[in-house]
């Protein structure tokens, strides 16, 4: 049996990587027999193609150092400038120059010349996210001929934004490489499915998707948490730490945090908007409530971003300025990175999860949030109805995350709400993060490829089967199970919901 073998951009298997690919993907290979591929964080004057490998566990990582030229033109240019933004609908703040479509090719090749000599024929590659689009060609041009599957972390755009990427032929033809290609929400597919229909001349035959002379399976494979890690992580010291910190902190006050990389997408200063909202129009709560926010900075080189944090600092000043006390501020913004286990603690203390993202292909803190309450006392969540994960999580409050007065209410809604109907949201909620998890993700979208690929049509959802790529089975098979009181079935695709939405 042949390896899986997981190529991204960025290889993170340390705790403190504040990225939900990065998150995702080490929960998904944590004890398996695995291979993982990718750029080490790390610049060279020149490239070189060496590699460095180390091991961690049954999972050998295997890294490259990118040339400074790269880090310009790929990683901060078209990846991140580019295909970010328009990925995320801001076109507006997408920079389409011709070189760092250039560079982004470049270290594609780069990547799949120093992989290709690694693969063994009987291999399984899955490349993950918006950096390595054209990596399953190139090493199809390389002469890999296995089965090799895309997946995309963030959302697919509706094909009006699609296209004012210049190269937006190139990208989707690129994606024909692949056996399949999965998708956080059955919305992307269909964005997708609705550009190579309408612009590439394709078609969808016996639920493959024909153009450019190839064909693919595009699905949709809801990424979860590692959840009963996460669960674990909430009972160490660090976690009860960060509990009894913040619950002291917010003694007569109700906390609400909110925790997102520093990224446009998120909708912080439009979250920020409604807080002040919220006081505005309840005087009466400004003592009774605290707005954390955890921002861990992020790309920080791209002006967008600096822009960004500039905004943030100057909008939660301004609140603050307006109805702080001298022992009391009502905004608390922290630009700076935590531990999982602390925000494991973070979250089970705060009354209120505020996850409003603009745009946002899953969003996990919004199922981390949920992962950390109390059974018997749980926070309310607050979703942004444009988060992948407001498709699953319909027993959250979902908001518009461009409302202001709606993310008001939903707050007002929030903190009055009685511990019962608190209880019912959570457990329906929590059913879906415990069924739902990283390890289904992963197996479902492995026994997807290996479907598409020997060209076999899946029944519906692929089955969990046993997967034995390398030494150890990947996946144990256990049946999930629902959080204690919770009796409901939970579907492969869909979460059950007891609340109406
Ligand atoms: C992309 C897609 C998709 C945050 N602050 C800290 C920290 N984090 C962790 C969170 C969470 C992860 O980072 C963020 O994941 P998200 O899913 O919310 O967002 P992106 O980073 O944009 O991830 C997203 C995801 O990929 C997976 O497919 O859901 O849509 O954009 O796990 O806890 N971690 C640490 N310190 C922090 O301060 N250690």
């Amino acid at each position: 049996m042949g390896r899986l073998v997981v190529v991204s951009n960025r290889v993170a298997a340390a705790d403190g990587a504040s990225g939900g690919l990065a998150v995702a993907i080490a929960a998904a290979l944590q004890g398996e027999s695995a291979v993982w591929f990718g750029w080490s964080g790390e610049r060279t004057a020149h490239f070189d193609g060496a590699l460095a490998s180390r091991r961690l566990g049954d999972l050998e990582i295997v890294t490259l150092d990118l040339e400074d030229l790269d880090f310009d033109e790929y990683y901060n240019g078209y990846a991140n400038a580019a295909l970010w933004p328009v990925f995320h609908s801001r076109t507006d703040l997408a920079a389409y120059d011709r070189s760092f479509s250039e560079g982004y090719a470049r270290v594609n090749r780069r990547f799949a010349e120093t992989l290709a000599p690694l693969l063994r024929a009987d291999d399984l590659v899955w490349v993950h996210d918006y950096h390595l689009i054209p990596l399953g060609r190139e090493l199809r041009r390389l002469g890999f001929a296995g089965p090799i599957g895309f997946f995309l972390h963030i959302p697919w755009p509706a094909p009006q934004l699609f296209t004012t990427l210049p190269q937006h032929r190139d990208l989707a033809q690129a994606l024909f490489a692949y056996d399949l290609v999965g998708m956080q929400t059955d919305e992307c597919v269909a964005a997708f499915e609705a550009y190579v229909l309408g612009e590439a001349g394709g078609a969808l035959e016996g639920g493959r998707l024909k153009a450019f002379g190839r064909q693919l399976r595009a699905q949709a494979f809801p990424i979860g948490l590692d959840t009963d890690d996460f669960l674990a992580l909430g009972r160490t010291p660090d976690a009860l730490r960060a509990y009894d910190r913040m619950s002291a902190h917010g003694l007569y006050r109700s906390l609400i945090v909110g925790v997102d990389r520093l990224d446009y997408s998120k909708g912080i200063p439009e979250r920020l908007l409604g807080f002040e909202h919220y006081l505005k129009t309840h005087p009466e709560m400004v003592r009774k409530v605290l707005y954390l926010q955890i921002a861990p900075s992020s790309r920080a080189d791209v002006e967008a971003y600096q822009a960004l944090r500039a905004n943030v600092l100057a909008q939660a000043g301004r609140i603050n300025a307006a109805w702080a006390e001298m022992d009391h501020a009502p905004v608390l913004c922290v630009i700076r990175n935590y531990s999982r286990a602390e925000l494991a603690g973070v979250y089970r203390a705060a009354r209120v999860g505020l996850v409003t993202p603009l745009r946002d292909g899953m969003n996990l803190v919004a199922k981390e949030y949920v992962a950390a309450q109390a059974p018997e006392d749980p926070g309310v969540l607050i979703l942004s109805r444009f988060a992948g994960a407001a498709r699953q999580m319909k027993d959250a409050l979902i908001v518009n995350p461009y409302a202001r007065e709606e993310l008001a209410d939903a707050l007002a809604e929030a903190l009055g709400m009685d511990r019962r109907e608190r209880v019912r949201r959570w457990q329906a909620l929590m059913a879906g993060v415990s069924q739902s998890d990283v390890h289904a993700w992963r197996d479902d979208f492995i026994g997807a490829l290996t479907l598409a690929h020997s060209g076999q049509a899946p029944a519906e959802r692929p089955r969990r089967t046993p997967l034995t790529l390398g030494r150890a089975p990947l996946s144990s098979l256990a049946p999930r199970r629902d959080p204690p009181g919770h009796d409901g079935a939970v579907s492969a695709s869909g979460w059950r919901t007891t609340a109406q939405g």
